[in-house]
Order: structure tokens, then sequence, then C-alpha cells
């Protein structure tokens, strides 16, 4: 396919409707257990984050949505930080809760065999329903840790059984127009058992609780070699598929910038969600970051990742899906791989300069945000006050 100078109509109208969420905890510091790098202007409250995040907004056009954790980012007024967010021209999007962090959770949270753990740990998830009203959105987001770590340390149906009472309870406070999406991870902090770590797990507890809840699949969440857009098909398939969290992995949870490490399998999975239009907004599929940026800027980080997204989603777009479907139906093997090939290897670069352009956009965001001062204004100003982290 030679190198096209302006998108095709479909697919230019197609991107104009797209967006993807981005994560507050991605503009904190953030690290290893072995270090947590300091940069100069890192947000000190959540408010500063939202104005981070709105940055990649301002450039790229493609991130009017913030994710918040809770309670990383508690505040005192979720309604101030609400109209902070739609000055800055976003909104705030799905609210993460989070039983990872206390010592009451140590033998798990909605799993935990003590009562009275369990009970805390609904009443986190209910009062996360009440930030994610205040903050003006519909969405939880759940991702566990409970998990063990031997063999007999528990036991793995009690567990599950427990689970699904808990999951029905924090089902119960949803309102009509709101949704739970439900996270599995395959490992860590737990490494025998997991008690949501597939995709399987996730959708039958889903299944059990009714429409409003959906699986959430993290791109870094799952063993090596896994057919990932085998899972988005499937679940697309059940009108299960909730939502993303985007990154990239060389070896486990690495939350690295998304489309780096593997840009051929960000292609096939949004292949995937083309083919079953599941890229407009009206499939309900929230596209959203999961990363964490340890030794890069972390607004440069962001802007490359929606980019990332995007260009792969022009080329997933551009697939002739005509003539793959009859190379399919003659079974030329060849061919229709050379189809995909072919979308895959074109470079829409240039195109999108023109369409971001023609959207009052610059034309390369990356560049234009590096040019803009912004990080130099807020590392000077930015003085005081404790920078905040990924475990805020
Ligand atoms: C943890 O591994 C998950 O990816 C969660 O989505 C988590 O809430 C997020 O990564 C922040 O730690
Ligand atoms: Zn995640
Ligand atoms: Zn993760």
């Amino acid at each position: 396919m030679p190198t096209p100078s302006v998108l095709p109509d479909q697919v230019a109208r197609d991107l104009r409707e797209f967006s993807i969420e981005v994560p507050s905890w991605a503009y904190g510091n953030s690290g290893t257990r072995f270090k947590v790098f300091g940069t100069p202007g890192t947000p000190r409250d959540p408010f500063e984050k939202i104005a981070d995040a709105a940055q990649t907004h301002r450039h790229t056009g493609l991130a009017p949505r913030v994710s918040l954790h809770y309670p990383w980012d508690r505040v005192e007024d979720v309604a101030a930080l609400r109209s902070h967010a739609e000055d800055l021209g976003v909104s705030i999007g799905m609210i993460n809760s989070n039983t990872f962090q206390d010592d009451e959770y140590k033998w798990g949270s909605l799993t935990a065999g003590d009562m009275t753990v369990r009970r805390r740990a609904i009443g986190h998830h209910l009062e996360c329903l009440e930030v994610m009203r205040a903050a003006g959105s519909k969405e939880l987001k759940i991702w566990l840790a409970d998990g063990t770590n031997y063999a007999g340390q528990d036991s793995i149906r009690a567990r599950q059984d427990r689970l699904a009472e808990s999951l029905a309870e924090v089902y119960q406070g949803l309102g009509e127009d709101e949704r739970i999406v439900l996270e599995y991870k395959f490992f860590e902090p737990a490494f025998y058992h997991t008690d949501v770590p597939d995709w399987g797990t996730s959708l039958l507890h889903c299944l059990a609780l009714g429409e409003k809840a959906l699986v959430v699949l993290d791109t870094g969440h799952h063993a090596p070699g896994t057919n990932i857009e085998f899972i988005v098909a499937q679940l697309l398939r059940q009108n299960r598929l909730g939502a993303f969290d985007f990154n990239s992995r060389n070896y486990a949870d690495d939350d690295l910038i998304v489309g780096l490490a593997d840009p051929f399998q960000l292609f096939r999975i949004l292949f995937e969600i083309v083919q079953q239009d599941a890229h407009r907004p009206a499939s309900g599929v929230n596209f959203m970051l999961d990363q964490c940026h340890n030794v890069e800027s972390k607004i440069q980080g962001q802007i490359r990742s929606v980019l990332n997204v995007q260009e792969t989603l022009a080329k997933a777009l551009l697939v002739d899906r005509e003539a793959l479907a009859d190379a399919q139906e003659r079974n030329d093997v060849l061919e229709a791989n050379g189809i995909l090939m072919d979308a895959f290897w074109t470079d829409v670069r240039p195109a999108l300069a023109a369409f971001r352009e023609e959207q009052g956009l610059p034309a390369d965001p990356f560049e234009a945000f590096r040019a803009s001062g912004y990080e130099e204004k807020v590392a000077a100003e930015r003085v005081g006050g404790n920078q905040m982290g990924w475990g805020a």
C-alpha cells in the first residue's frame, strides 16, 4: 500500500470519535522496589496530576478523560476536582478501587476469610461508587491483589465463593447506567494462585453478576505467548469487553509505553477491535492506559502512548477487509496474511499529521509539547510539598 497523504474519509471519521483514557498515576513518580527517581515538576496533588493529564489531551485531542485511583487520589472536595478537570478541558473517568496497600488486606480483601476484613473491602468499593458519582463518572474498576503464595495456604474454592458474594454486594450498589469492570492478572503480588487470574474467571464472575459487569483486559497481565487478540475477539463476542489497560511488557507486568515492545501485537489487537466496530464510542469499550514512566518524562511518555494507539488504530482501519474476506473464503493463506501485513507496514504518519492540522491540533503533538515550555514552567512553580508517587 503506498503511503497515503490523506486518510480515507471513513478512517478519519472513526479517528475523530476515538478517545483514550489516561491514568492519574502515570503522572506521579514511579519506579521499582530498587529505586523511585524524582523528577522536577512532578505533581504534588491530584489537581496537579489532572493539569498534567490535560496537557496530553491539549496536544493530541485524544485523551479527554483521566482515571483516578482511590484513595491515592483522595481529595476533600471531589466536586472541586471535577470542575478543575472540566476547566482544563478533560473529565474524570474510571475510579480504580485499591485494596492492596493496607495491612488489613494481608490475607485478601473481597476474598478474605475474616468477615470484618471483607466488610471493610466491600465498604471501600461502595465508597468508590460515591466518589465516582461526585466525580461525574459511571465506571468503577476493580483489580484485586488477592491470592496465596503456597499450596494449601487457603481454600481456592472458598475464596471464589466469598469473592462472588462480595462482588454481588458491590454490584447491588450500582445505579441503572453505572457499571463495574473487573480486571484479571495471572500473578503478582501473589505467586501461587491469584483469585482473578484470567479472562475466564473474570468473565464467569461478570456473567453471574449481570450486564453491568464487564471484563478489563490489561495487556501486561498474561503469560508470554498468550494470544491476546483471541481473548479480545471472544470477550467482544459475549459483549463483555469493558475496557483495556494498555501498556507494553517485555517480561511481566512491566507497564511500559504501549506499542513499543511489540507494535504488531497492538495492531493485531486493534484489528480484532475494528472488525467488531468496538473502536466506536457506541461499543462502550473504554480504551485506557495503565502505565508508569520510571525514567522517561511522564507527560511526553503519555503523549507518545496515545499517539501510538492512534497510529496503530489508523493502520488497523486501513486493512482492506473486503479483499481479506475474499482471500479467506478461498483459503489463500498468504494473500490473507499479506493483506494484513500491507496495512501494518503502511506509513500513516504524514496522513495523521494532516488530519491533526485539520482539527487545529499540532501536526506533531510530541514535539509541540516539548517546545511548549510546560515542563520547565511546572518545574519552576512546583517547589515545596511532596511529589506524588505511584502509590501516593
Ligand atoms: C495492577 O497490576 C493493575 O494493572 C491495576 O490496574 C492497578 O490498579 C494499576 O496498575 C495501578 O497500580
Ligand atoms: Zn491494569
Ligand atoms: Zn498491572
